[in-house]
């Protein structure tokens, strides 16, 4: 029997571990369907003519189709916290839901641009393809790009459990989903630099909502990725 949700994507994808994330927070049950981003299928460019992964079905709306998707991870994240309120993964408080925005746009924008184009691609790109990883692009990313990142978040966490009060919100999710991006196939970074954050993506890393992710990117990086790299300069 099909899921009442559909995620068309890959489990590498760090937009996908977000959706995943919200609706594993949610309880809700979902079927994940691949996507070749080299090659996106004509009916699945209907869905998401920007030519991006995930999207999301609803299939009590349509069961193929344009009609019952949505295109792109805030999209569909969005979608979900109306469709099923409870839990929440948007603060309730006007401005708290405005900082968890911004720092899901943080996430999104630099530490995707960061950790997804200038660190995980360079090397997993490679290897699907039988090249070398381009290890010199992902250090340098990871020592001189990454770091005023991890600046800013260790500030925002400011010692604390959660970037928002004391629950977990979509800015935690997002940030969370962007740091595995590179925790899957990089040595940690230094916790004496960054200790809220290296707690965080530890809390993270071994929380129920990741997990169905984080188990299949293991299982995809298993072969690729035999050892962790170490970045560290
Ligand atoms: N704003 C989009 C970004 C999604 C995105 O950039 N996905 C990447 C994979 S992680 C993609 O589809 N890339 C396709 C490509 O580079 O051709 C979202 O939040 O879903």
């Amino acid at each position: 029997m099909t899921a009442p949700y559909i995620l068309y994507g890959s489990p590498l994808s760090p937009f996908q571990r977000k959706a995943e994330a919200v609706l594993a927070l949610k309880g809700l049950d979902y079927d994940c369907e691949a996507i070749n981003i080299m090659a996106m299928p004509e009916w699945y460019l209907a869905i998401s003519p920007l030519a991006r992964i995930p999207a999301l079905r609803d299939t009590s709306i349509a069961a193929e189709g344009p009609d019952g998707t949505i295109a792109d991870s805030s999209a569909i994240c969005g979608f979900l916290e109306k469709k099923c309120p409870a839990p929440a993964a948007y603060p309730e408080d006007p401005y708290l839901h405005g900082r968890a925005l911004w720092l899901e746009e943080y996430a999104d924008s630099a530490m995707a641009m960061a950790g997804g184009g200038g660190v995980f691609r360079p090397i997993i790109f490679a290897a699907m393809t039988g090249k070398e990883p381009d290890l010199d692009t992902a250090r340098q990313t990871w020592n001189e790009k990454l770091p005023p990142l991890w600046d800013y978040l260790e500030a925002q966490l400011d010692g604390g459990t959660y970037f928002l009060g004391d629950t977990l919100s979509i800015a935690d999710i997002a940030i969370a989903a962007q740091l595995m991006q590179t925790d899957l196939i990089v040595t940690p970074f230094d916790a004496a630099k960054w200790p809220a954050l290296t707690a965080f993506l530890e809390a993270m890393n071994a929380h129920e909502i990741f997990q169905r992710n984080l188990a299949a990117c293991q299982k995809m990086l298993a072969k690729m990725v035999p050892e962790k790299f170490d970045l560290n300069a």
